[in-house]
């Protein structure tokens, strides 16, 4: 350790942690560490070593900060976030790039040198009288050649507490790896605060994203998106990492389907905010690995992935006892879970919008003291609990966890699957030609309805290629490029997935119920195990009939009716030329470095849709494809 970074570390830490961190021989972790502590001045430093009691520390000054409440239920508290923080906050989010580079226009970035300049202003004492938290994790499970060693630093009991349920401690790979550890560093500040321990100054919320030093920045904000570093501001760190390093971080679930015989197929699914991810990989029969964030490294030629997390950060809103009976289970029993921007009322009990029973009268929100009908300034009507009201839970809460969720050698992937909110084009679910056409058509393709919950306008297509875009941090050609890649030199690749759950018919009513999904995914996990042909269509593969209505007995006790099924996978040709055409558009007109091949993939889909209209008119029902054994695969 140089001579001033041991001064700042003894003088900052205390006896105690500075012991902890001198465990850790890694000189550019102590610079870093001393670094900011001395430019923050927070009155207090607490070195985690993940000790039970270390833990145990944190969670409780969460309380004691009053950052966190008890709830009525043991082991679960409240945390809300100031008014009009309680989203990913992307106009302030950028990546931070030097003068020359460019990623594009879908991509938030800031002159790295003016933005290093700011942050550092913004940061200067903003930790003074407060205690700040130097914490540890692993991106990944212990001991696995995908976990990346990362350091938190944050005078935010909450942030901590909420990292410590979610991820996996880092304390000892980093003693272990010493001057090796190519870690992620986090730097977070919520700056001042008022009465209610919220953040004051949201107008100087900054979340800058240094992707030459791997350090992320994030100050005046409280909401999870924008604090927990590990989450999505780590995985604008590890898409650049990957990206040179020939794997990908990407924003998936990943979840194992269980067939006949005990076997288990793994699959992962990318679907933006608010579309099904969570209950997909919560659905019950099957076990889940994660709900978010999956690396994706190819091993052997085969792939192979692992949840960066341990918990879930899940939306509470809509979570009730029929659909989610694992999330209403843990939500109403002890355990360690923070929920937030939720209502509580009087007797400390919480509830949220869609929550079985009756909506209390009054309680406390992220508005404050709160009656039913409550307007805000802009005389819009506040809810109970925010749209985007949150809980914060280990998976091993649940009894769903998948054996292999920690296995340092990842899960073997069978089958990638894209879905979004789509009223009117893709079919339930169907399979990719090949995985060229899978990353293309589903993934770079991806497509998403926003919703009244989240913005204004609904039903509004907003372009999300891989669910990705929010986290992107190389230009998106170039993402797009690493996908194709990816498959090259692998023994099976993947199959590749499109899902729609939120298909209507012409009056607006949704043509599958919420259950219809299970039956999606045990017919990936027989596809994948090569058990039931498919028919073609021009844009892929579906299921036949048959194969459908035994799986809908065995999954769901229904009886699946042709009509149902025609209905729902008839192909929509003039919908699914206008995908085409404004994917196109965008590719063309906006993004820069759109490999070729992209247009090719999709211009062979528009002649294929072409030559069957001309043969068989606007709306196709699968069984004019599937007159003989020739139209199956
Ligand atoms: C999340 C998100 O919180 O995608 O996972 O917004
Ligand atoms: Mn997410």
């Amino acid at each position: 350790m140089a001579d001033n970074t041991i001064e700042i570390l003894k003088k900052r830490l205390g006896d105690s942690g500075f012991k902890k961190l001198s465990v850790i021989d890694n000189p550019d972790l102590h610079a870093f560490v001393a670094k900011y502590l001395e430019h923050c001045n927070p009155a207090r430093v607490f070195v985690s070593d993940d000790s039970p009691e270390d833990i145990k520390y944190i969670r409780e000054s969460a309380i004691k900060n009053g950052e966190e409440a008890k709830l009525k239920i043991e082991g679960h508290t409240v945390h809300f976030d100031n008014y009009g923080d309680q989203g990913r906050d992307k106009k302030n989010t950028g990546i931070l790039i030097p003068k020359g580079v460019e990623m594009g226009e879908h991509i938030e970035t800031k002159d790295r040198d003016t933005a290093l300049v700011d942050i550092m202003n913004v940061l200067k004492d903003s930790m003074k009288g407060k205690e700040a938290y130097v914490c540890f994790f692993a991106l990944g499970p212990a001991g696995s050649e995908f976990s990346i060693p990362a350091v938190q630093i944050t005078d935010s009991s909450y942030v901590a507490h909420s990292e410590t349920i979610l991820y996996r401690p880092g304390y000892q790979a980093f003693v272990k790896q010493g001057k090796k550890a190519r870690f992620f560093k986090f730097v977070h500040s919520q700056g001042e605060l008022d009465d209610r321990k919220t953040c004051k100054n949201l107008d100087k919320r900054r979340i800058f994203i240094d992707l030459q030093e791997d350090i992320v920045y994030s100050t005046n904000t409280q909401y999870g998106g924008n604090t927990i570093g590990l989450k999505k501001l780590a995985m604008r760190l590890a898409i650049n990492r990957g990206s040179k390093e020939g794997w990908l971080t990407e924003h998936m679930l990943i979840m194992g389907i269980h067939g006949p015989n005990n076997r288990v197929t793994y699959v992962t699914g990318a679907f933006p905010s608010l579309c099904g991810k969570t209950s997909t990989a919560m659905l019950d029969g099957e076990t889940i690995v994660g709900d978010d964030i999956a690396y994706l490294h190819k091993k052997d030629g085969e792939v192979r992935t692992v949840n960066v997390e341990k918990g879930m950060f899940g939306i509470i809103q809509g979570i009730n006892s029929k659909d989610d009976p694992m999330q209403w289970k843990a939500l109403n029993s002890p355990g360690e879970i923070i929920c937030s921007n939720v209502l509580v009322t009087e007797d400390k009990g919480i509830h949220w919008i869609g929550k079985d029973g009756e909506v209390p009268v009054k309680g406390y929100n992220h508005s404050g003291e709160w009656t039913k009908g409550k307007k805000d300034k802009n005389d819009k009507e506040i809810k109970c609990s925010h749209p985007n009201a949150r809980f914060t839970i280990a998976l091993k809460q649940f009894d769903n966890l998948d054996p292999k969720a920690d296995d340092p050698k990842g899960v073997v992937v069978g089958a990638l699957v894209y879905g979004g909110r789509d009223s009117d084009t893709w079919v339930p679910v169907e399979e990719s030609f090949d995985w060229a056409h899978g990353i293309i058509t589903r993934g770079a393709s991806l497509e998403s309805e926003t919703t009244a919950a989240t913005l204004g306008k609904e039903g509004v297509r907003e372009f999300n290629p891989m669910s990705n875009i929010d986290f992107l941090s190389i230009p998106i050609g170039k993402y797009i490029q690493i996908n194709l890649d990816f498959a090259a030199g692998l023994k099976k690749n993947p199959l590749i997935y499109s899902v729609n759950y939120f298909l209507k018919d012409k009056d607006g009513d949704f043509l599958n119920e919420k259950t219809d999904k299970k039956v999606w995914y045990k017919w990936i996990d027989l596809r994948v195990n090569k058990e039931v042909n498919a028919i073609n269509t021009p844009t892929g593969r579906i299921p036949k009939y048959d194969d459908l209505k035994k799986l809908f007995k065995q999954v769901l006790n229904k009886e699946y009716s042709k009509e149902e099924y025609t209905r729902q996978f008839t192909i929509r040709i003039p919908e699914s030329l206008a995908k085409i055409e404004r994917i196109k558009t965008i590719y063309e007109t906006k993004i820069k470095d759109t490999p070729k091949v992209l247009f090719d993939i999709l211009e062979k889909q528009k002649q294929r849709l072409l030559e069957a209209q001309n043969k068989y008119g606007d709306y196709i029902a699968p069984d004019k494809l599937f007159t003989n054994k020739k139209g199956l695969s």
